[in-house]
């Protein structure tokens, strides 16, 4: 995108045609930015707490405090009491900051988001295809060639996805290419669908077994592909034989005629795609669901097509952080193929009083005491820190509770760049700081720099400066950061090539795609994708839906991101409260009318929001929005209703989108 400048202000936003990521396309977000970077409410200098209160403090009383806090921390309870936690990860940046600075103090606690946000999908396909290492790998969809999308737990809409598929996908509905949506909710992509699949959340490895049952029992498999490239079909074939349509229309609700004849479908209408999104990753079991949609796409003959899943290259970047942990993450044992530490069994480690258990935490770009499941838990863990630091734009409900706050400058304010790729090629781009950093903010480069000097681990930094970071990083794609500055975006890797297996095979330890996973089993684990029905469901707490007869999942306002945003104007005013999606079947006999203040109530807590009666949900399902609760937002987090005692086996995801609930009317 392109700001307009003046006066040292951001005045303006504009789009970028020329960009071949956004191809010109800015969100609200993007388009309200100016709003976002003067915002009035910004953190303006860092904030001490003293005796139970905030008190503006100069940048190096701030960073002495720092450093200062985090060595005694370290030095009485080990290098392993740091934690770094980093939420949502939109670039390099986020992925970077003070990694290097923890691995050099001896941490190995590098933690996040990630359970609940893009490993239980990249482990799953990992399992089934070996991909490249975490961020990079993924089987990504071919859009433009497909004659056959499959949307399942994603939601490709202009506002929560700038990118060419929410232009790509309507087009090609229009040019004969057919659409299935899987999804508990009628989303705008959705209602534009040949066939919507209102699967109940947390059952679509069900859906998924059947929809395998009848493409293996009815022949339908590439035959030539899985002789040649897939191992352990004969188990799937008989592991997967009970898995009728009709058993899965008990756990679903979807009919059995409709899972055979979308099966059908699916294996037949050459070449399809499965856009595969974060609908599958918030769940007690989640890399299952990924395993079974990666093997969907390989038994069909889809992998590595025009049209299909391709493994795209991005371009090569330089592996940061150059320090490797000299310690084991916390829970290695237990969650072996995580990448880092796993958040909730560093959440349990701070609850505990084991020496050596966390005790200092810096949270960069997050907000989680409102992200993760079960906010009383996460209070207790952020409540037994003797140091939490928080780096962030704004005051959030996590940064209350830090002893320091430090405040970042806006991404627009500091140098960054992101790498993108799609089946045309890998392109580098260039974020440039357009306006000073407001106020005292000041870039986490710069601030990690100055923390590194003062605990005197400055010496095992590759850079200086926030250009020499970023030139480090792309040296290896063959782009300089002065091409980059003159140029924008500069292509780096070229079109996709397909079939690439049948040179390299598969990257798994087989070489072939893993129907059947020895890694798991020598794990312990289930080497075949097995339906679980979700802990808190009618089959295995019966008391619990008795009393909570609702489904409850949660939505993310496309209008915000996540928890930010509830206090830029412009975005407030098209959606201002918290609210609850609610079916007429539901809401009738519950009195509940439009737009009513109601109660949603959990096992763990309640909530109060605003409904909205609407046949967009099933019957059974209501739909709660998510990213409410900050300081002066007056709405109230979904969090407060979800547990994080159920953890998926291979990657500790939560389940933030299932819980068992009631509706009442306020009074
Ligand atoms: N129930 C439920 N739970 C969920 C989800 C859900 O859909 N439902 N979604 C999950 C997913 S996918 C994710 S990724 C996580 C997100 O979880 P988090 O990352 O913890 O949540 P965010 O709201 O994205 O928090 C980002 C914070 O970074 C701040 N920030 C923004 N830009 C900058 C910057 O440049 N520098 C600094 N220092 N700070 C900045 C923002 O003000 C914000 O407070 O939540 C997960 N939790
Ligand atoms: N505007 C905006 N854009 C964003 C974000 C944001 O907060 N705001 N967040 C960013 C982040 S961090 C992420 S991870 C991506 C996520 O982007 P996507 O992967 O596209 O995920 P969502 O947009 O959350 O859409 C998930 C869909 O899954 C559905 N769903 C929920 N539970 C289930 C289930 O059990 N089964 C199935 N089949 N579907 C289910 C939901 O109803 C929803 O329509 O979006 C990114 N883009
Ligand atoms: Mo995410």
């Amino acid at each position: 995108m392109l700001a307009h400048v003046e006066d040292g202000r951001i005045v303006k936003i504009a789009s970028d045609k020329t960009h071949p990521g956004s191809g010109g396309r800015v969100c609200s977000k993007g388009g309200f930015a100016h709003q976002i970077v003067h915002s009035p409410d910004r953190l303006k200098r860092p904030l001490l707490k003293r005796n139970g209160r905030f008190e503006e403090v100069g940048w190096d009383e701030a960073l002495d405090v720092a450093a200062d806090r985090l060595a005694a921390v370290r030095d009485r309870h080990g290098p392993d009491s740091l934690v770094l936690f980093r939420g949502h990860i939109p670039g390099p940046d986020v992925l970077d900051a003070y990694a290097q600075l923890f691995l050099a103090l001896g941490s190995s606690q590098l933690t996040g988001a990630a359970h609940l946000c893009h490993i239980p999908s990249y482990l799953g396909f990992h399992l089934v295809y070996g991909l490249d290492p975490y961020p990079i790998g993924s089987a990504l969809p071919d859009y433009d060639n497909a004659r056959l999308i499959v949307v399942w737990g994603a939601n490709p809409s202009r506002e929560t996805r700038a990118s060419k598929a929410t232009e790509t996908i309507p087009r090609a509905r229009g040019q004969g290419t057919r659409l299935i949506v899987i999804d508990p909710v009628r989303t705008d992509i959705a209602a534009i669908a040949d066939e919507w699949l209102p699967v109940r959340p947390g059952t679509d490895l069900a859906l998924g077994l059947a929809i395998l049952h009848t493409v293996i029992r009815e022949s339908l498999c590439e035959r030539e592909f899985v002789e040649r490239w897939c191992v352990g079909f004969d188990a799937l074939a008989s592991h997967v034989e009970p898995a009728t349509p009709e058993w899965a229309e008990q756990q679903t609700g979807i009919a059995a005629d409709q899972i055979r004849r979308v099966a059908r479908v699916i294996a037949t209408t050459k070449p399809m795609l499965i856009d595969s999104g974060n609908g599958l990753d918030m769940h007690a079991r989640s890399v299952d669901s990924a395993r079974m949609v990666a093997m969907l796409m390989a038994l069909t003959g889809n992998l590595d097509v025009p049209g299909g899943n391709c493994f795209l290259s991005h371009p090569p970047l330089a592996r940061y952080p150059t320090l490797e942990p000299r310690g084991r993450p916390i829970a290695a044992a237990q969650y072996p193929l995580f990448p880092g530490a796993a958040f909730p069994a560093v959440t349990d480690a701070m609850r505990s009083d084991a020496p050596g258990a966390p005790r200092a935490m810096l949270v960069y770009h997050g907000n989680p005491l409102l992200s993760n499941a079960n906010e009383r838990s996460m209070r207790q863990a952020l409540g037994k820190l003797e140091f939490l630091l928080v780096s962030e734009m704004f005051m959030t409900a996590t940064a209350e509770l830090a002893d320091l706050v430090l405040p970042d400058t806006s991404p627009l304010e500091r140098l960054g760049f992101k790498s993108h790729v799609g089946p045309d090629g890998g392109y580098l781009s260039l974020r440039r700081p357009v306006v000073e950093p407001v106020w005292e903010s000041r870039p986490w480069y710069d601030v990690e720099r100055a923390l590194a000097e003062r605990l005197g681990v400055v010496g095992q930094y590759p850079w200086k400066t926030g250009r020499e970071w970023l030139a480090f990083r792309i040296a290896p794609s063959g782009v300089s950061l002065a091409e980059l500055e003159s140029r924008g975006c500069v292509r780096v890797t070229g079109p996709v090539k397909h079939r690439k297996y049948l040179e390299q095979g598969f990257k798994t330890p087989s070489g072939k795609v893993e129907l059947y996973s020895e890694r798991l089993e020598e794990l312990g684990l289930e080497p075949l994708p097995t339906y679980h029905p979700p802990p808190e469901s009618a089959e295995v707490k019966p008391e619990l839906a008795r009393r909570y007869p609702l489904i409850g999942t949660t939505r993310r306002p496309g209008i915000y991101i996540h928890t930010r945003y509830r206090n830029i104007p412009e975005l407030r005013k098209r959606e201002p409260h918290a609210s609850v999606r609610i079916h007429p079947r539901d809401a009738e006999p519950r009195g509940v009318g439009d737009g009513e203040d109601v109660l949603v109530e959990s096992r763990e807590g309640q909530i109060r929001v605003k409904s909205v009666v609407t046949t967009d949900t099933q019957a059974g399902v209501v739909v709660v929005d998510f990213g409410w609760g900050n300081p002066g937002d007056d709405g109230e987090n979904v969090n407060r209703l979800t547990s994080d005692d159920s953890r998926d086996p291979v990657c500790s995801s939560t389940p933030n989108r299932r819980f068992l609930c009631e509706v009442r009317r306020v009074g």
